[in-house]
């Protein structure tokens, strides 16, 4: 049975990577710094160098990217003087909260560098920059946000503070979700030091464990194990409970924070549009993982699947935000049922598209299995998605059976030898009913 269910999660898997559209854009140009001409970093300039205070200089050897052989030398000679830049602006068309995400490390420790942004339309520009403070010389990874109007030109931009260098990799500038990677982050202010524990924002900020039914069935930590990281330094890690169960879930939140949470927003100006998340998760034992798409007050369950030891990118229900109302809020929740298990969770996105246009992966409700069939003490249900109702009638349309809840397993010993009729309800409204014999 196991090898079986198995390759059902290879085939969805791959229907799933198949139309999956990726909606969360960084707008940044050759953001892993791996396209150079003759020398010149392709979509990245100097500006307010004339007297070449500041260079560039392609770097094969300090690199963050995995997957990518460059990352950018950047050196200047004086402070506020040839600031490291995109060569052309972003024009908001949508506003809302931006984060300019990049990894830097610097060439020698105790040193100082600005980031943040160049705000126009032209004429008028404004900056927003936060001064960063390195001890070592170790990657660290920064988040420095802003909120954009519609109509905000934004140019993400280093400014050298003194005589210094670093090495600059993996930059973004995205909507929705600053630390979906699970880095450890900063936030914006007069000054960002990264050892101060009152500037420093680490991953709690973002994520929490919650509580289910009144109880706490599982614990969450930052793992820094890289066999257990899906990108950059760190996962999160969330550790079931032994008595956790479908009805005694262990919890991870991406938090509900208003002041600079995960959670994303639905804009003021947006027409009909519609919303999917997906999350990298691995586990050493095969397991399923409850993926909460929270738009608004409504709850939107998926229940993935997923082999052992493999990270798989699992995908929320695509939900129909066309009448939410502006300001709602839309964030992730995982849910855990197994007992004693142990979930790595990495890169959680938020996907948006115009309506119809993510792919629709309307649960094929043909895929709940029932077994073993004949029966004979207990029937097992195996579903991806989360059921409601489960009640099983005898040929002749009488009840015999009603569950709405452990929906795992049926005890079917008491039953009369014979053909049943056992019929499905899942969270999303569809049922299925399939016949079975009682031994
Ligand atoms: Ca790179
Ligand atoms: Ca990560």
């Amino acid at each position: 049975m196991r090898n079986f269910y198995f390759l059902t999660f290879l085939f969805l898997s791959f229907s799933i990577y198949l139309n999956a559209q990726e909606k969360t854009e960084n707008y940044l140009p050759n953001a892993e710094f791996d396209t150079w001409d003759t020398g010149s970093l392709t979509g990245w300039t100097l500006e307010n160098n004339g007297s070449n205070e500041s260079s560039y200089a392609q770097e094969t050897t300090n690199t963050h990217s995995n997957l990518s052989t460059n990352s950018v030398l950047y050196t200047a000679t004086e402070s506020n003087k040839g600031y490291f830049t995109t060569s052309n602006s972003i024009t908001i068309n949508e506003p809302g909260r931006y984060f300019f995400g990049f990894w830097i490390k610097a060439t020698v420790a105790n040193t100082t560098i600005k980031a943040g942004y160049k705000i126009g339309p032209p004429g008028s520009f404004t900056y927003s920059m936060a001064t960063i403070q390195f001890n070592d010389t170790d990657w660290k990874y920064m988040i420095i946000f802003y909120d954009a109007v519609e109509g905000d030109i934004i140019i993400p931009r280093f400014s050298p503070t003194s005589a210094s260098s670093f090495y600059i990799d993996d930059v973004s500038l995205s909507q929705g979700n600053p630390n979906s990677s699970a880095e450890s982050s900063i936030h914006r202010g007069n000054g960002l030091y990264l050892d101060s524990p009152t500037n420093f924002v680490d991953y709690t900020y973002y994520f929490a464990h919650q509580v289910y039914n009144n109880g706490n069935y599982g614990a969450l930590s930052l793992e820094d194990n890289i066999d257990n990281v899906h990108s950059g330094l760190h996962s999160l890690k969330y550790v079931t409970t032994s008595d956790a169960s479908s009805t005694q879930r262990g919890v991870l939140v991406f938090k509900d924070n208003d002041s600079f949470g995960i959670r994303y927003l639905h804009p003021t100006t947006t027409t009909a549009r519609e919303y999917q998340g997906s999350v990298w998760v691995k586990s050493p034992t095969a397991t399923s993982v409850k993926f909460n798409l929270k738009v608004g007050t409504s709850n939107n369950f998926s229940d993935t699947a997923i082999p052992a030891n493999q990270w798989t990118k699992i995908y929320s229900q695509v939900v129909d935000a066309t009448s939410l109302a502006a300001d709602s809020k839309i964030y992730p929740i995982l849910q855990f049922a197994e007992p004693s298990t142990t979930y790595y969770v990495d890169d959680y996105y938020l996907n948006w598209a115009s309506l119809g246009t993510l792919s629709t992966q309307t649960f094929d409700i043909s895929s709940i299995k029932i077994y073993p069939n004949p029966a004979d003490n207990i029937l097992n249900i195996k579903s991806n998605i989360d059921l409601t109702e489960i009640q099983i009638n005898n040929l002749l349309g009488q009840k015999i059976i009603c569950k709405t809840d452990n929906f795992e397993t049926i005890n079917v010993s008491n039953l009369s030898k014979g053909m049943y009729i056992i019929t499905m309800k899942t969270i999303n409204g569809q049922s299925t009913s399939k016949r079975f014999l009682k031994k």
